[in-house]
């Protein structure tokens, strides 16, 4: 982004129309991002609790009192019960490397705080993919073009991922075939050659019995099999169950389509898979991912550009990880509480000794995001627990805190950023000085560990030196960059092959223990785990939970076909995507992003809304046994018999009966890596009787 500023005001804010991958482009999102950073409701001022817990009224007061009531209350707190009493809930509100997900981990290290576990994106992905081909980058997305097949799995690209939306339009111009497979028909789906509408968290099913077809029919590129992967024979065996007449019976995709769908996926090279974050958020999320992974091998997709797997490019950039970790300030031992178990945590549910007493939110909304919403809420209610929440604006969950903490934006901070979605690194000068007292994270954390007095160095760091340490600056990938080069031209692509050459596993090479793509896993035999990046850097923890070396189907907790029980009272399947309009749930309070997003609703099945009564335009309740919200339906065949879509981001307090679609979610994890199961959730939804205002 390039912001032209006078007199200290940012007055104008566009995409760099050099850069390579966006051209210029913004999305809804963030094309009004100075709307966002003028907004008059900005917390700029630090903030303290003056009514009850909840109630939104605070005074200000100045930094130096914030500093020393947080200081004193964990101090009190960490004397008393001990520093495990004190847990950090923080996520992704900025994504630098610097004020981002691991912008307080040394802080609470030194705290000898619980150790925060942060599974809500991509983790149990991140276990199987990596587990199966290593931390590798993938496809570039920008070698899209030469892709003669692109399959894109659970992922909503025009609405989350746009600027790759002009690379499969391009890769369609030279003649390849897209493929949506997705319970609904999303903008992407519609906008593709063919959707395959699926039941949700069968996928696995699908991915196996394409492997089957491929095998049976001897599609398979066994060269490249021969060369580049181990437990081939092993894989063939497992998959001789999984014909597709048996994933017809469990995913709803008719026998010939899951044929047609491997012919043409085998045939189509290079062709390429694009996965979404929802393969991992059912049961057997983990085995999914697996199962997608090891397809290109399978069919030699890796040995041209083009071809092969996208997650997460983010793999390729030599994040100098440990710089803002600090792993090594650990107190070994200490316990580990997922975020996800926030509500439970904090009422008691999981019998933590000590409880937790003192609580500090960065960079997430959790009253928003996290499941088993009512219970985060009773959980911030307590009159004993202490809560500091570093905010821009009074979020659902800011409005519980006892201290709120004004933070900057984006063009206030400096930053250095990876990418989640192409290879270029972007350095994030601050373009103006902070409004008000707001201050970026790192500037919040060295206050708070001065007036702690932790003095170890690494609390001293200025942004800059952080900058220093940001990534290996020797990797082969960094060749030609330095934070100058970056500070001068804003981005630069990672030193790795042009994309029309960009092939990194046409010869194998797999960041892998076999340096092989591993359809027999040798990391299974460790068990399950959890990446370190999301569990601040901590790994002497393992479950112990034994992972079967061979991918294999475990189908949804929460359906029809596998708990009649629950579905009889709950038989509709509820999807929680992302919203076009918002990230996550930021940009949800501004009235633009709202009118472009519409109202919160849930968009049920003509068929189901018949059953029940319901028309387009009414309030309608979803429920289950863990709470219910109550939203706007929609009716739109876009989406399966069965399943409800709810897009996940409206706040709280502009909601109908105060609660949102968190409220239904579960806390239980997929098979992998600790992730949610947020399409595995079983709802049922009935006309409102009453609508609180
Ligand atoms: N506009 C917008 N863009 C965003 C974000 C945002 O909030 N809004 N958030 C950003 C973040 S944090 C992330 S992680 C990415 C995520 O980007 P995506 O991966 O695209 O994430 P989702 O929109 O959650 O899900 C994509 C699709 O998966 C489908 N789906 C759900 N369950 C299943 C299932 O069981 N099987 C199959 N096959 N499909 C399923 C949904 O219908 C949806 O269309 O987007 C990023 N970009
Ligand atoms: N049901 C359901 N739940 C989901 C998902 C889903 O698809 N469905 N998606 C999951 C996924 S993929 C993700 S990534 C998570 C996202 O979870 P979060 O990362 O918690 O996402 P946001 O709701 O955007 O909250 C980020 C907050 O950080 C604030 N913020 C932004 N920049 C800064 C900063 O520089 N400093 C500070 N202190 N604060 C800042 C923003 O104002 C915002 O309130 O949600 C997960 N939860
Ligand atoms: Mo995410």
């Amino acid at each position: 982004m390039l912001v032209t500023v006078e007199d200290g005001k940012a007055v104008n804010l566009r995409g760099d129309p050099d850069h390579p991958y966006t051209n210029g482009g913004l999305c809804v999102k963030v094309s009004r991002y100075l709307d966002r950073v003028y907004d008059p409701d900005r917390v700029l001022h630090p903030l303290r609790r003056t009514g009850p817990k909840g109630s939104g009224r605070f005074e200000r007061i100045s930094w130096e009192e914030a500093v020393e009531e947080i200081a004193s209350r964990f101090t009190s707190i960490s004397d008393e019960y001990g520093g495990e009493a004190i847990m950090p809930v923080s996520y992704l509100g900025t994504e630098g490397i610097l004020n981002g997900l691991n912008v307080g981990d040394p802080f609470f290290a030194r705290l000898g705080g619980t150790i925060a576990e942060r599974t809500y994106c991509d983790s149990g992905s991140c276990t199987a993919y990596t587990m199966t081909i290593g931390d590798t980058a993938g496809v570039d997305p920008e070698s899209l073009v030469h892709s003669k097949f692109i399959l894109v799995w659970a992922c909503n690209i025009v609405s989350t991922n746009l600027h790759l939306w002009p690379y499969v339009t391009e890769a369609r111009k030279r003649g390849a075939k897209v493929v949506v497979v997705d319970p609904v028909r999303t903008r992407t789906a519609a906008a593709a050659d063919q959707h395959i509408p699926i039941r949700p968290g069968t996928d696995a099913a699908l991915a196996l019995a394409m492997a089957h077809v491929i095998i049976v029919e001897g599609l398979t590129d066994q060269d490249y099999v021969d060369d580049h992967c181990v437990g081939y024979a092993e894989f063939a065996e497992r998959v001789e169950q999984y014909t597709p007449e048996w994933a017809e019976a469990e995913t709803g995709v008719p026998a010939p389509t899951i044929r047609e769908l491997a012919r043409e996926y085998a045939a189509g090279q290079p062709s390429v898979i694009r996965i979404g974050v929802a393969v991992e958020r059912h049961a057997g999320g983990g085995q999914t991912v697996r199962a997608l992974s090891l397809l290109p091998a399978l069919v030699g997709a890796w040995r041209k550009p083009g071809g092969g797997i996208l997650q997460l490019p983010l793999w390729a950039f030599p994040v100098n990880w440990g710089a803002f970790m600090h792993p090594e300030l650990l107190t070994p031992g200490k316990r580990v509480v997922n975020q996800f178990l926030l509500g439970e945590a904090l009422t008691g549910g999981l019998g933590l000794d000590p409880p937790l007493r003192g609580l500090m939110v960065y960079n997430s909304n959790p009253v928003v995001v996290c499941p088993d919403q009512a219970k985060v809420i009773e959980g911030l209610q307590r009159e004993d627990l202490f809560t500091v929440v570093s905010e821009q604006f009074m979020t659902d969950t800011a409005e519980y805190a006892d201290i709120v903490l004004p933070a900057t934006t984006q063009i206030e901070q400096d930053d250095i950023m990876f990418s989640w979605g192409h290879l270029y690194i972007t350095y994030n000068q601050r373009a103006i000085e902070p409004l008000g007292e707001a201050v970026p994270n790192t500037e919040m954390f060295r206050r708070l560990a001065a007036r702690m007095g932790f003095d170890d160095p690494v609390f001293r760091r200025t942004d800059e030196e952080m900058i220093a340490e940001a990534f290996d600056w020797s990797h082969p990938h960094m060749e030609g960059i330095t934070v100058e080069s970056l500070k001068q031209r804003g981005w630069q692509r990672l030193n790795v092959p042009p994309a029309d050459a960009y092939a990194p596993h046409a010869e194998g090479n797999f960041r892998t223990p076999s340096g092989k793509t591993e359809f027999v896993a040798a990391a299974a035999a460790a068990g399950n785990f959890v990446v370190p990046l999301f569990r601040q850097g901590s790994n002497d923890y393992q479950p112990g939970q034994e992972v079967d070396p061979l991918p294999h189907y475990i189908p949804p907790r929460e359906s029809p076909h596998t708990n009649p029980e629950m579905a009889a009272r709950y038989p509709l399947n509820l999807l929680s995507p992302k919203s076009h309009a918002y990230i996550n749930s930021s940009y949800a309070n501004h009235a633009h992003h709202r009118q472009v997003q519409d109202e919160p609703t849930v968009v049920i099945h003509p068929d189901d809304a018949a059953e029940r009564g319901l028309s387009d335009g009414e309030s309608a309740r979803v429920f289950n046994d863990r709470g219910e919200f109550t939203v706007l339906a929609r009716i739109d065949a876009a989406v399966l018999p069965g399943v409800v879509v709810s897009s996940l981001g409206g706040w709280r307090k502009h909601s109908q009966a105060a609660a949102t679609l968190a409220a239904v979610n579960s806390t239980r994890f997929a098979d992998l890596g600790n992730a949610p199961t947020f399409s595995d959730t079983l709802v049922e939804v009935e006309r409102a009787e009453t609508v609180a205002p």
